[in-house]
């Protein structure tokens, strides 16, 4: 492992304390979406350390140890089109938005990691301007085939002042599910207050930390999720910026996930929903997200889970039964790594990602099909490994149910339904 791949944090990434306590340690683990060709099974896969600290100042939740993105996002192979749950919420996303920052043709909304355009071909299709920055490049030509623009780069104030001398500033900033992959929030912030109109917005959407502990998703813990955002957190964040939170959100995505929006401190009109954010903030403080037991006991649950996990395939393999997976999600690689299954537990897993299709898993090396496999070999089992997506792998796939097939899913809890 080179020094410069990989890099130990010795403060917090939101307010600098250095009364960091390390809380999870779910080992050294290759990067998750780091998925492997035939000709490079032999090769040794590297591996970075998957370490969990707590902030005992904010409460922010963090990865111990950053990789450089370049090893991770430069060529990315996770798509958000991939699921029509996904979809659907994107287009509920731009017509919330639509609403709140009152979109015209005219307006122009950017999105921050917008990977294959999937976010805003929603946003197009409602007749705004719109404009993707991202930094993989394989993406890029992905987005830009189905005519979304944009730009290639890693977000920051230098790119943001860029893109407003080309293209102008955006009336709302869309960021879904990238925020806790970048390294300098505070950039991300003042990247966002240069790109911005007066009266804009900007929504930031990603998994919420008190479901992750709540629901047991530690498999959502890995190197491209560098923070996991309390409410505590976030308002301290806001602070520091020129930017003001003035609206939380809750919804049911990803396990969990918070919307966030944000507007311009100078920006009076919008109003902001003081009551409903610290209603948020209270049930984070029933809990105990503020506190280290809370992090201690949910590591101690993922050790249950991952013995009962364990014993469950051995029992099925003990009697000859054939298991597949669903899902190469990078959440997979965790939990397969992790709970050290492999290709002699999972025959194969199949993956309706045109770009997985053929690979391999990092680390456990388990061969992906598409998922019409799963009808020609007809598993015993399947063990849905995209747990958030559960209710449509299921009811896309009644047949193989019907047919007598069983689906198996292990977060939060052990089930075969
Ligand atoms: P999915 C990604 O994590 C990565 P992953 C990223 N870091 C992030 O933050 C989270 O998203 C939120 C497949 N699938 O979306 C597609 C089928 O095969 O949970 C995906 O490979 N058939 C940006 O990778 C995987 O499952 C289907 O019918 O954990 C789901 O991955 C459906 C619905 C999905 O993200």
């Amino acid at each position: 492992m080179s020094a410069k791949e990989v890099v130990k944090i010795k403060k917090c990434r939101i307010c600098d304390s250095v009364d960091l306590v390390e809380v999870i340690d779910l080992g050294s683990q290759p990067i998750p979406n780091g998925f492997l060709l035939k000709e490079n099974l032999k090769v040794k896969e590297k591996t970075y350390p998957l370490h969990v600290s707590f902030c005992n100042n904010c409460s922010l939740m963090q990865l111990t140890y950053v990789v450089t993105p370049k090893i991770m996002f430069d060529n990315y192979l996770y798509i958000p089109s991939a699921s029509k749950t996904r979809l659907a919420h994107f287009k509920s996303i731009a017509e919330e938005v639509r609403s709140i920052a009152k979109l015209t043709e005219k307006s122009l909304v950017i999105d921050i990691g917008s990977n294959d355009g999937s976010l805003l071909t929603a946003f197009k299709n409602l007749g705004v301007r719109t404009l993707g920055i991202d930094p993989a490049e394989n993406l890029v030509k992905v987005a830009e085939l189905s005519g979304i623009e944009t730009v290639l780069g890693y977000f920051d104030s230098k790119l943001a002042k860029k893109v407003v001398r080309k293209y102008g500033k955006a009336r709302a900033i869309s960021a879904t599910n990238v925020i806790a992959h970048i390294p300098n929030l505070h950039e991300v912030l003042s990247g966002a207050n240069i790109l911005l109109e007066d009266y804009g917005i900007f929504l930031m959407q990603f998994p919420y930390s008190l479901d992750l502990l709540k629901k047991n998703l530690f498999d959502t813990i890995y190197h491209e999720h560098l923070s996991y955002f309390s409410v505590k957190s976030l308002l301290v964040l806001a602070e520091k910026s020129n930017l003001e939170i003035f609206d939380i959100e809750k919804n049911e995505l990803d396990g969990g996930s918070l919307k966030v929006y944000w507007k311009k401190k100078s920006n009076t009109k919008q109003k902001t929903n003081l009551a409903g954010i610290d209603k948020i903030l209270k049930e984070e403080e029933k809990y105990g997200l503020h506190t280290i037991d809370a992090y201690k006991d949910f590591s101690k649950r993922v050790e249950k889970l991952k013995t009962q996990t364990i014993n469950k395939l051995k029992a099925l393999k003990k009697s000859k039964k054939h298991i597949v997976g669903y899902g190469a999600a990078a959440k997979a690689n965790v939990l397969l790594n992790y709970f050290g299954i492999d290709s002699k537990t999972i025959d194969y897993i199949v993956d309706s990602t045109p770009y997985k299709q053929g690979l391999y898993t990092p680390g456990s090396h388990i061969a992906i099909y598409s998922e019409d496999k799963i009808y020609e070999t007809k598993p015993d089992y399947v063990l849905i490994f995209a747990w958030n997506f559960s209710r449509e792998i299921m009811e896309k796939n009644k047949k193989y149910k019907n047919d007598g097939g069983k689906f198996i899913v292990v977060v939060p809890e052990v089930q075969v339904i």
